[in-house]
């Protein structure tokens, strides 16, 4: 039987595909995938390796995990019933909040049906003259599509750190992001966490409740500042809920998809009084005001960097009580906003707590874990419990693990080897009839914004290649290399490109991720869209088709 897809004759039949696309992931990305791709009448097919919906929010359970947009921004803007139902309690949600959200989302728009859970894809292989793609999950099974949409997030790809004797230790040991369902007990434990990265500042704060004594195991601190969240009263919400149209307008709008946005004034051009008082404003403001509503020249003048910089420092010294903690816990190697900027509620004050200690593994590192603790280059410890909050192989990391193979069986991960290229981070030349969303190269920020722009980019395109029966579609090089160049362009002069960070591609616990790359988009995101547009507006000329 015919389906929504023409075929050329060269292409095999949509009909003797399985599929006319699979999507990897069902997280938000590949959640509101499925839901466009049905509206275009296509057979949509997603394979999703955990037990349930929600990506990120599935497989982060950790105590403390919580957005750092604000949550009315954070949410899908695509349905105006989700929207006038959905009440948000708290204006950061916590992790099980999200995850009960994006279960609404899965029921309301009948998305289980054509998701398969348990099912890790292991490769997807691009087979030229079928102008197909075969998927293979870990159990063995193979599945054809003519599309295939990746939807696998990036930061999703959990990395342990490579300390010697990791796998000896005999206690409890989790890392963040592969959290059990099961509730996990600090109470009356010697618990140790490693990493103080965003997510690492978000157990810490939970964990140091209730352990009987906390270790933290800091390598390079990381510049952080309060939240600020608080519940939504059913009154605030009403006025939220009638505000949406403003706020989705305003993450149109502002750089970095936040309700945030730069302040076009420079660091200079205000007194010294007028710029104390604007910081302090900030500080006390909710969420990332401080890092994504500063003055315009912060990320990029070192003096404003410096300045901006040493505010945050003089706050961390108020608030801790030990001085020669305080110290430990202000970065000396980057400058405040240059790394992604963790958001925290009494992190600081936890330093002060009698059953908290903090240990600088920069003074002291970890030389080994044994079956009992750690032992760094002058102590030796001893816990019931070790959490790795670790992070991600991320951007590539997800889509690395996958063996993914196209024109010629090149494989993903050999081709960005040398360099990072894609074609507005959605695809990548040799990879035909393959889309990413959220792929490299594509505006990050408040994610969920930009995710529904790059999934309603695909389901533009795909539905183009529909009208016209068009079967094949690859970016083509000289398209690739301009984008590629307009995203080295935008990084230029940033001071977050010279310091290492997921963000710039670094994680000392993978392999060939020692040095820095353009990992990401940091231009606008309105610079961003601006550029799609105008390639969908134009009939894609940067596509070949066929
Ligand atoms: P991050 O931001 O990559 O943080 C990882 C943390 O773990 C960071 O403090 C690292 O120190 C530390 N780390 C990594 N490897 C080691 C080893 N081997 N030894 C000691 N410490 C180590 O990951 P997150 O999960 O916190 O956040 C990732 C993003 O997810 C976040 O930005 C949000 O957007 C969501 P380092 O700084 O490398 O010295």
């Amino acid at each position: 039987m015919a389906t929504a897809l023409e075929t050329k004759p060269d292409a095999r039949a949509a009909s003797a595909l399985d599929h006319d696309v699979i999507v990897i992931g069902a997280g938000i990305s590949g959640m509101y995938q499925l839901h466009k791709l049905r509206g275009l009448g296509l057979r949509v097919r997603v394979f999703e390796a955990g037990t349930g919906v929600g990506g990120t929010w599935y497989w982060n359970r950790y105590p403390g995990a919580r957005f750092d947009s604000e949550s009315y921004s954070y949410g899908y803007s695509f349905s105006q019933e989700l929207l006038d139902e959905w009440d948000w309690t708290e204006h950061f949600a916590p992790q099980p909040e999200t995850e009960k959200y994006l279960n609404h989302v899965a029921d309301k728009f009948d998305l289980r049906r054509d998701i398969q859970f348990r099912a890790r894809v292991a490769s997807a292989v691009y087979d030229e003259r079928g102008r197909s793609w075969t998927v293979t999950l870990e159990d063995g099974s193979r599945h054809t599509c003519r599309f295939l949409v990746t939807a696998v997030g990036p930061l999703s790809a959990p990395t342990f750190p490579r300390i010697e004797g990791r796998d000896s230790f005999s206690g409890e040991a989790y890392h963040t992001g592969l959290w059990p369902k099961e509730p996990v007990s600090f109470e009356g434990k010697r618990v140790a966490v490693i990493g103080t990265g965003a997510t690492g500042v978000q157990a810490i704060q939970e964990i140091a409740k209730t352990a009987k004594h906390l270790t933290v195991f800091q390598r390079r601190p990381n510049w952080c500042t309060p939240l600020h969240n608080g519940p939504i009263t059913p009154e605030e919400m009403k006025e939220i809920r009638a505000g949406y149209p403003d706020i989705f307008r305003r993450c149109r709008e502002t750089a970095a998809c936040f309700v945030h946005t730069i302040d076009p004034r420079g660091t200079f051009e205000v007194t010294p009084e007028e710029r104390e008082a604007f910081w302090e404003e900030l500080y006390a403001g909710r969420g990332f005001g401080i890092w994504q509503g500063n003055f315009r020249d912060m990320l990029v003048d070192r003096e404003a960097n410096r300045l901006a910089s040493d505010f945050v420092a003089k706050k961390i010294r108020q608030r801790v009580k030990d001085p020669a903690v305080a110290e430990k816990l202000i970065p000396k190697d980057h400058g405040f906003g240059t790394r992604r900027v963790p958001q925290e509620t009494h992190y600081y004050e936890v330093y002060n707590q009698p059953n908290v200690e903090l240990v600088s593994i920069l003074d002291t590192p970890i030389e080994r874990i044994t079956p009992t603790g750690v032992e760094t280059s002058d102590r030796t410890f001893e816990f019931d419990l070790i959490v790795y909050a670790t992070g991600f192989d991320a951007i590539t990391g997800s889509l690395d693990r996958i063996d993914i193979r196209g024109t010629g069986g090149q494989k993903l991960k050999e081709k960005w080897r040398g360099a990072l290229t894609t074609f507005v981070g959605v695809m990548v030349d040799g990879f035909p009839n393959m889309f990413m969303v959220v792929g490299p190269h594509t505006a990050l920020g408040n994610i969920p914004r930009s995710i529904e722009y790059n999934v309603e980019w695909i389901s533009d395109l795909l539905e183009y290649m529909q009208r016209r029966g068009l079967t094949y579609a690859d970016a083509r090089p000289e398209a690739v290399e301009r984008w590629t160049a307009f995203v080295v362009e935008k990084g230029e002069g940033l001071l977050s490109n010279e310091v290492d960070s997921w963000m710039t591609g670094v994680n000392q616990n993978v392999e060939g991720k020692q040095t820095r790359i353009i990992a990401r988009y940091s231009g606008t995101a309105p610079d961003y869209r601006r550029w799609c547009d105008e390639v969908a507006e134009g009939g894609y000329r940067e596509l070949a088709f066929d």
